[in-house]
């Protein structure tokens, strides 16, 4: 070992480690004079320890005062501990010093362009974070959550292989799977003219490989899909994929329920019970206008069409006599927040329910023991009590009501259910309350003189949810055809079989979803094995014979060479880490993500490439 390494981390050295000689490398965090000694904070990903350096050796003095912030030290001294009164709680190294007595420069920094100690608010602009990102990486917020993610994937990959899952890798330049996104395409240079795709998913492989005979398969997949972006969704974002033979729904489901128990133990010390809540589609879009309700809190949506009709209310009646439904929310103790300027055409909420195709927002206030607002006047004392009872109405309510076609009605109030819940704090992140917890404990634990303690995550704070029964196809009005809602795999309810062709929009297919608080965070479905269903179902979504065996001939003659039953799920990867890390950011998640507009801010791409490059591939 060279003299310049490393014996200890700068997260290790302990009370019992005093009176040893140690080495450390790290970056500088923080250094300051005071009294003719320096104090340098050297950081790396395991932790602070805090270096002296005495005004007795004036040369070490000198080296330590030249140093800045981000240089890299090699620093050796002897473990001292700091008197009672000086320790540092905060920092699990805080009852010992190193008192330095040699140091070297490994590498020099300039002054980074944002400080690698910020965290929270103090956060610099997300686009300069993600140019410098090798440097954003050091925060202790991002360490923490890449060795949460490697977790995750450590826990998943024990977990599966304990159950006899294998996993096989399937290729990235393959041909496009629909998923329900634009493609990557990539150019061969060797057939000009024609194109890999990058896979949406590993969809099509996974059930090839059930019909080779791999009954119980996984992978931790990357998987592309050229969109636009969100908070939680990445043009490269990673799947646990997995798919099984011989199954039905409930088998998969209950897989899933067990592997998701351990992930949420292992990774945040939280016990949810089994088996999760489940939901049909329809119930779901009713109650909570959207097949992701949060369910952390309640608020949920209900009809009042019958109160709608006998109301002297002409645009709820015109509404309903279109073939339309009336539906309300109770924005619990909403009624001082929205004033009536905020609930005038063009205000927060109204604005919220247009962006849906909702034509308007009604609503009512429920103050001094009564309805007011200016629609107030065209429901009759009985239609007021049943909407106070079937509303569950108290002092200081908001009633809003949509009135439209049930889809449009649907979207409206899950929106505003969406936006209410967190603008009238009907329920708070586990990260807020954590923060609230440790600010209160770093007090209490000061005043006190002992060390802080951990929040500990709850059960509720993690509210899990399978949605099911959808609907196989949805009617795209601007193509003016069936579209597939899941993918195309997917297989119709037996019972439903017969209605294929007839009455597409009531087959119901053998998919489900998996929703942790408001996020979808994985999906899946019992596939077709059939070739002749699969052919139907080809059809129906208008591609004619031709064009399927082109698009997927490979696919409908591997089912017919004794394709077992299969059926699989594909989890969020990405969508897990950020809610078990605490952040709604899925750029906070991964190394190296793309910026919202899908670049990558630090080495540039997409970019440019020679005239050379294009003419092998047969572009220019
Ligand atoms: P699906 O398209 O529902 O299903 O994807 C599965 C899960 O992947 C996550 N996800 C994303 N995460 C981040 N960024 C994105 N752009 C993004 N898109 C999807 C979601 C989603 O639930 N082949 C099927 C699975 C199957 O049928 O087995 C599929 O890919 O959490």
């Amino acid at each position: 070992m060279a003299d310049w390494q490393r014996t200890h981390s700068c997260g290790e050295l302990r009370a019992t480690h005093v009176g040893q000689t140690v080495t450390l490398n790290g970056w500088v965090n923080t250094s300051r004079s005071y009294n003719n000694q320096v104090f340098v904070d050297l950081r790396d990903r395991y932790g602070i320890t805090q270096v002296v350096f005495e005004a007795d050796d004036p040369e070490l003095v000198k080296i330590a005062d030249s140093v800045s912030r981000e240089f890299v030290l090699s620093i050796t001294g002897q473990v001292i501990a700091r008197p009672a009164n000086m320790e540092n709680r905060r920092l699990a190294t805080g009852q010992v010093e190193v008192r330095a007595t040699a140091v070297r420069v490994l590498n020099a920094s300039p002054p980074p362009p944002f400080e690698v100690t910020e965290f929270g608010d103090d956060l610099a602009n997300e686009d300069l974070r993600l140019q410098y990102r090798y440097l954003d990486l050091r925060r202790k917020s991002l360490q923490d959550t890449l060795a949460l993610r490697h977790r995750l994937c450590k826990v998943i990959r024990d977990h599966l292989d304990a159950r006899g899952f294998l996993e096989v890798e399937t290729p990235l330049l393959g041909k496009s799977t629909p998923e329900g996104a634009r493609d990557y395409l990539v150019p061969s240079r060797i057939y000009h003219g024609e194109w890999y795709a990058l896979p949406q998913s590993p969809q099509l492989y996974k059930q090839l490989l059930m019909v080779s005979g791999y009954d119980k398969y996984f992978q931790i997949a990357r998987c592309l899909r050229d969109e636009d972006l969100r908070a939680d969704r990445q043009p490269e974002f990673t799947q646990l994929d997995l798919e099984m033979s011989f199954v039905e729904l409930d088998d998969v489901l209950s897989t899933v329920e067990a592997l998701a128990v351990e992930i949420i133990e292992k990774c945040v010390g939280v016990q949810v019970a089994t088996p999760f809540p489940r939901m049909t589609y329809a119930e779901v879009m009713a109650k909570y206008g959207s097949d992701k309700p949060d369910l952390r809190f309640g608020m949920e949506i209900v009809d009042v069409s019958d109160v709608g009709r006998q109301s002297e209310f002409s645009v709820f009646k015109e509404a309903l006599s279109a073939g339309g439904v009336v539906r309300a929310l109770n924005a619990k103790g909403g009624a001082s927040e929205y004033s009536n300027t905020k609930l005038r055409p063009g205000g927060e909420l109204p604005r919220m329910a247009e962006q849906c195709k909702a034509r308007g927002l009604a609503w009512m206030k429920f103050e001094g023991d009564k309805f007011t607002g200016s629609i107030e006047k065209y429901f009759s004392d009985a239609l007021k009590q049943t909407l106070k009872e079937r509303l569950r109405v108290a002092n200081g309510d908001l009633i809003l009501f949509v009135a439209d076609k049930e889809g449009v009605v649907s979207d409206a109030l899950g929106a505003l259910r969406t936006h209410l819940g967190t603008s009238l704090k009907l329920f708070k992140n586990w990260w807020d309350e954590k923060a609230e917890w440790d600010e209160a404990e770093e007090k209490a634990a000061k005043d006190q003189k002992r060390a802080p303690r951990p929040f500990v995550l709850r059960p509720e704070h993690l509210k899990l949810l399978w949605v099911v029964d959808f609907p196989m196809f949805t009617w795209d009005e601007e193509e003016k055809r069936w579209a597939a809602n899941h993918h195309p795999f997917t297989a119709p309810m037996d019972e439903d079989l017969h209605h294929l062709e007839t009455d597409r929009g009531r087959v119901k297919a053998k998919a489900y979803d998996l929703v942790m608080n408001g996020y979808e965070v994985a999906g899946g479905s019992i596939r077709i094995h059939s070739p002749e269903v699969q052919s139907r179902v080809f059809k129906i979504l208008g591609m004619d014979e031709e064009n399927a065996r082109s698009r997927f001939g490979f696919l409908l003659d591997a089912l017919k060479y004794g394709a077992p039953p299969h059926g699989g799920i594909a989890f969020g990867l990405d969508r897990w880490t950020m809610i078990l890390a605490g952040t709604t950011n899925i750029r906070d998640v991964i190394a190296f993500p793309k910026n919202q507009k899908a670049r990558d801010m630090m080495t540039g791409a997409p970019a440019p490439v020679e005239q050379r490059q294009l003419r092998d591939l047969g572009l220019k």
